[in-house]
């Protein structure tokens, strides 16, 4: 009879998410083999690399081992990076220069000669020391009694050079991306928040996007802009959002203004003599687009004198990344005529290419340089071939559907994504003449009338 891990379906997705997307395989259960060190280390042994899962009856903790599990011999340790982790509260901890040895029955795990984690299998008993137990986040009289123990064989780690830095980095770069873009406020205070535009296709994941952001400060998935999957997946009115900061509540400098999506054909989707009255400010929050028939000055809620802070501050192009090769030449052309009213209007533009499926990728490079690592993507240079973008701005995100959980690595992406856009739109807000504050920018440009 096959031997299956105790953890259910979300807990092993968190396991390999935390590992980096990696395979695992069960190589030891002690409820199933001998609860002794020989027969674990009979399974485990000449494996490579392994996590020890263990089960008390609070919480689920864990050892990643780099590298073989250490030999039957006393006194014989073995050197390994490692990092523990609680499962329960995805925190992790880094320890890089490990020992492991087997001492009277037990496996220690030992670091500057001080034991920071080890087993006694035939007892079912784990020692945490109490600094271990704080660093992850769980309860100091949790018991040293655990209900189980597996050992998992670990596939697919790529590149091991840094591997451990960068799994054990990812929650705290996380957490300091988002605190940087909490404590972001608009280049000289000329506008209290940015207005970025999300333009696409039908199904690109603009709508998905903001729920993105808006989960990633809320702290869990949420969603409030209907997306694909609802019954009206067309979105068909223009909606600009704001977020709100999870901790207080507060609303953040930033607003996300969701529009109808582009569409191939004339007269379908949204009317490109729209984009320069919502480029300009003109457009009100819940505009209802009409496909044939763009606003008019003498619209009920036209903005008839809109001010810098209604303006849009950045465009983002949003893309399904697995579409970029089979974009209809129809669509490429609608682009650049999209593009040519942005230009026209001086408003910088960034792609935002969704549903990257690999982004687990960017783990085995250095994701403090996300863009650099993964522009060798076809897509990239097509996308860059086609709207001769920077490529430091083609931000790359899969966006969280509504039932999946969070992940650090996501938000990683998804907040680097908009940390470039407010850069974008900071540039622009210096760019400006002097003395263009509270009157439109580059209203000269483009004829106001109907
Ligand atoms: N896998 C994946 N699905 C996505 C992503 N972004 C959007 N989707 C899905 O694609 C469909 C269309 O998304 P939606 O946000 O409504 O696109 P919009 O028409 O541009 O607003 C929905 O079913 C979403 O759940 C992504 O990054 N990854
Ligand atoms: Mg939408």
């Amino acid at each position: 009879m096959a031997v299956t891990t105790r953890l259910t379906w979300n807990g092993e997705k968190s396991l390999q998410k935390l590992l980096g997307n990696v395979s695992l395989s069960l190589l030891y259960k002690s409820s199933v083999h001998e609860c002794s060190i020989e027969d674990m280390l009979d399974k485990c042994n000449h494996q490579g690399s392994t996590v020890t899962v263990i089960y008390l009856p609070n919480c689920i903790v864990g050892a990643f081992l780099l590298g073989h599990y250490p030999q039957m011999r006393e006194n014989c340790r073995s050197k390994n990076s490692s990092f523990y982790f609680s499962l329960n509260n995805t925190k992790t901890t880094e320890f890089v220069k490990v020992e492991a040895q087997i001492v009277s029955k037990k496996l220690a795990f030992y670091s500057s000669n001080d034991i920071i984690f080890s087993l006694i299998p035939h007892k079912s008993h784990v020692f945490i020391p109490l600094s271990l137990k704080t660093a992850l986040g769980i309860s100091p009289i949790t018991s040293s009694n655990y209900l189980e123990c597996e050992v998992f064989r670990v596939e697919g780690i790529k590149d091991d050079k840094g591997y451990i830095r960068r799994i054990t980095g990812v929650t705290p770069y996380r957490n300091r991306l988002l605190e940087e873009l909490r404590a972001y406020t608009p280049y000289a205070d000329l506008v209290s928040e940015i207005n970025i535009l999300l333009l696409g296709p039908v199904g690109s994941g603009k709508s998905s996007f903001f729920n993105s952001v808006k989960s990633v400060f809320r702290g869990h998935v949420t969603r409030q802009a209907a997306v694909g999957s609802d019954v009206t997946s067309i979105t068909e009115w223009y909606r600009i959002y704001s977020i709100k900061d999870g901790i207080d509540g507060k609303s953040l400098p930033f607003m996300l203004c969701d529009t109808m999506g582009l569409d191939e054909k004339e007269g379908v989707g949204l009317c490109m003599d729209d984009i320069p009255h919502i480029l300009k400010g003109c457009v009100p929050d819940r505009y209802h687009f009409r496909p044939q028939q763009p606003i008019t000055s003498r619209h009920p809620t036209f903005i008839i004198s809109p001010s810098l802070k209604d303006r849009i501050h950045c465009v983002a192009y949003v893309l399904d990344i697995n579409c970029i090769n089979s974009l209809s030449s129809e669509m490429v052309a609608k682009f650049k005529q999209v593009q040519k009213i942005v230009l026209n209007c001086g408003v910088p533009q960034v792609v935002l290419l969704t549903k990257v499926k690999n982004y687990h990728g960017v783990l085995q490079e250095d994701f403090l340089n996300m863009n650099i690592s993964m522009t060798s993507q076809s897509q990239i240079m097509e996308i860059q071939k086609m709207l001769k973008i920077h490529i430091s701005n083609i931000l790359m995100v899969e966006n969280y559907a509504p039932e999946w959980e969070q992940d650090p690595l996501k938000d990683i992406l998804i907040l680097s994504a908009l940390r470039q856009m407010l850069r974008a739109a900071d540039d622009y807000l210096e760019d400006l003449p002097l003395g263009v504050t509270d009157e439109v920018a580059g209203m000269s440009q483009l004829d106001m009338g109907d």
